[in-house]
């Protein structure tokens, strides 16, 4: 095991990584930038560097800056969290070049499904489904209207670069194909320093199911199981459960072989997400891997009884995975309310400021990964999680019940937060019955703001 590890994250993340390194006995080091010296991370960790300034370029993206502090501090190892330089390929590989650990797969692996046309084309080769489009990267407008054809309207443009929704764009009719090409195009080119397009069937009314994944540098790889992350608004995840309503023992086995194909096909190694769409006849269709810890690992933690971040120190130290997939055991039922810095009566506007007075629930079946204290203050520069909420129950009736009660004693004093609405999505009907899918969030959501305007 390591001796040492840098935390190159901030927030709840950070505290989460701080943990698991002192359950397995490994001094934890922050890296915080001028904006996080009083974060509960910083309180936790045995040491803390400061990075750079506020802005996250010139801090938490700043390599050579990173780099420097696990090297003062002697640290053997880094750990990345998600988001930031967690998908960087340079960086896990300049990581190795200075003798230190990367904890998560190899540069090459992140590489290979950071490019989203490379990640298609290798898991079609791998024989994991995949949504009807193009083969590679879309090489003229013709070639995207030849093929719209085929497989009929409506398509969606993805740039190669892009993953979790960025960029997507859905085209109904050839007009708007022809009309939306170039301006795709030109967007890819310019938030991802890559152009190029792929071009997919769109799928009404699907899933969001995820599966997770851990393998070694041995060849064991398991799944544990999946994520429902269909409740999304403009491709941001508010709640996430494990298992899914839609998802059968038997359909659970066969998405968790083809997530299991897909990571040998790669040599996959360390903790990872195969993200699938699901449609209502129960066909699944590989979409992107996300070669990272996530945010929502927490819910499949409470169903499987596994240390997912534990597991990602244990498989970079070259330890062996000791659990087999028939070892594997879901039980009972994981929801996560993701609680966001933003006030849903105002779209969703970020709200900063001191938290005056906080009060995270508690009692049977509840978990809060959370980087918030009485008094702290939220910064305005990086992403608006505050603290995600959890709970566990038998049941998917009983785990809803849980989290309403759990929301319900929750107090965040001094700033707006999503709670409110999470509060209806679990009043909410569809939401009750597990038949949530694309649009279900966009269609709720008028009908909440009406029941807040009473
Ligand atoms: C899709 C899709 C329909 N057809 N791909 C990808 C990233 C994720 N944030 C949403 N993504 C989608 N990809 C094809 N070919 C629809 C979505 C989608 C979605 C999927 C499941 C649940 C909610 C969703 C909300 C918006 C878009």
């Amino acid at each position: 095991m390591f001796n040492k590890i840098l935390i190159a994250n901030r927030g709840e993340i950070a505290v989460r990584i701080v943990r698991a390194c002192h359950e397995l006995g490994v001094r934890a080091v922050v890296a915080y930038s001028e904006a996080d010296r009083y974060s509960l991370a910083v309180r936790t960790a045995d040491e803390a560097v400061c990075i750079g300034p506020a802005p996250s370029p010139r801090s938490y993206l700043n390599q050579s800056a990173l780099i420097s502090a696990a090297r003062i501090t002697g640290c053997d190892a880094i750990h990345p969290g998600y988001g930031f330089l967690s998908e960087n390929a340079y960086f896990a590989e300049i990581c190795a070049q200075y003798g230190i650990t990367f904890i998560g797969p190899s540069p090459e692996a992140i590489r290979l499904m950071g490019d989203k046309i490379e990640g298609r084309t290798t898991m079609r080769a791998a024989g994991v489904p995949i949504v009807p489009g193009s083969e590679g990267e879309l090489k003229s407008l013709d070639e995207a209207v030849e093929l719209a054809v085929g497989i009929g309207y409506p398509v969606l443009l993805k740039p190669a670069g892009g993953g979790g929704g960025r960029g997507m764009r859905v085209a109904n009719d050839e007009a708007e194909l022809v009309r939306y090409y170039a301006t795709a195009k030109s967007e890819a080119e310019a938030a991802f320093g890559n152009g190029a397009l792929l071009l997919e069937k769109y799928l009404p009314k699907v899933r969001h199911v995820e599966i997770q994944v851990l393998a070694d540098q041995y060849g064991n790889a398991i799944h544990l199981g999946e994520r429902d992350c269909s409740s999304q608004r403009r491709h941001q995840k508010i709640i996430e459960e494990s298992p899914s309503p839609a998802v059968s023992p038997e359909l659970r086995a066969r998405m968790g072989e083809a997530a299991l194909k897909g990571v040998r096909a790669i040599n996959y190694v360390n903790a990872g997400t195969m993200e699938f769409l699901l449609d209502p006849e129960g066909n699944f269709y590989f979409i992107e891997m996300n070669t990272r810890i996530q945010v929502e690992h927490p819910v499949t933690e409470l169903v499987t009884g596994l240390d997912l971040v534990r597991w990602q120190l244990r498989i970079a130290s070259g330890e062996h995975l000791t659990i087999q997939q028939a070892d594997v055991e879901l039980r009972g039922h994981a929801i996560e309310c993701r609680v966001n810095a933003e006030d849903p009566e105002r779209d969703f506007m970020p709200s900063v400021g001191e938290i005056q007075y906080y009060l995270p629930p508690g009692g049977p079946g509840v978990r809060v990964d959370s980087h918030l204290y009485n008094g702290y203050t939220v910064p305005g520069n990086y992403d608006s999680l505050l603290a995600k909420m959890l709970v566990w129950a038998p049941t998917r009736e009983e785990a809803i019940v849980r989290m309403k009660r759990a929301l319900g004693e929750t107090v965040i004093h001094g700033i707006k937060t999503t709670i409110p609405f999470q509060m209806g999505l679990l009043d909410d009907e569809v939401f009750q019955h597990g038949f949530m899918h694309t649009r279900y969030v966009g269609e709720m959501m008028p009908k909440w703001l009406e029941t807040r305007k009473k």
